[in-house]
């Protein structure tokens, strides 16, 4: 059975997940579902997408799903075999699906999008504490992409989980200009994104 992946396109998690299958050369169906929608939570209850199914698996949390993808399948490793090697990558997975996704789409791009006023007008509560920690966040990848990718010099999963963020980062106008002003993360970002698994991903 072809693998299920399945989240709306606009998710940073779900695209991470779809650019690890791409990366791997492995096919699958993109389903896209809303988080706590049926089809959803049939997998994981607490409706946090993306979700995925493959030839008997049902699986929940990006990181399990696509360090399933990466294992279970030929094609390029995007965790080193190596264990210090694999090390910081396994480092900055971990740095990026908590503390890096809270801070850049929870409380800054997730809030610009969706939590509006009985007016329509952004909520800026969130984003105004956020723009104060991001300078320092922003930073510290500023440093970790130095050797070309996200704590290495080669591609690899961990690249996965901060690319789409970024992507997000961007579209917002404080976050445009903060990647605009941090030359090395704004060429590690175009770098990436001219990538066919990027290319593939683009949000709907
Ligand atoms: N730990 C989860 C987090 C997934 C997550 O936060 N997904 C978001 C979309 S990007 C979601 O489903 N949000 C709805 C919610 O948290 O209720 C994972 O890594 O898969």
């Amino acid at each position: 059975m072809t693998m299920e992946i399945i989240g709306i396109s606009r998710s940073n998690f779900v695209r991470t997940v779809r650019m690890v299958a791409e990366e791997k050369g492995v096919p699958y169906t993109h389903i896209s579902a809303m988080p706590h929608s049926d089809e959803v939570k049939a997998i994981n209850p607490q409706g946090q997408i993306p979700v995925m199914r493959h030839d008997g698996l049902v699986l929940a949390e990006s990181q399990a799903i696509a360090r399933y993808i990466d294992t279970a399948f030929d094609g390029p490793a995007l965790i080193p075999t190596d264990p210090k090697e694999a090390a910081p990558i396994n480092q900055w997975i971990s740095a990026t699906a908590s503390g890096v996704d809270q801070l850049i789409m929870r409380n800054y791009v997730v809030e610009y999008a969706f939590h509006k006023d009985e007016d329509g007008n952004v909520v800026r509560t969130k984003i105004d504490r956020a723009l104060k920690r991001l300078p320092r966040m922003i930073s510290m990848l500023e440093d970790a992409v130095a050797p070309g990718y996200l704590g290495s010099a080669s591609f690899s999963m961990a690249d996965c989980f901060l690319v789409p963020m970024l992507n997000g980062f961007q579209i917002f106008p404080e976050g445009k200009e903060m990647l605009e002003n941090s030359s090395v993360l704004k060429g590690y970002f175009d770098r990436v994104a001219e990538r066919a698994s990027f290319v593939a991903t683009m949000p709907e």
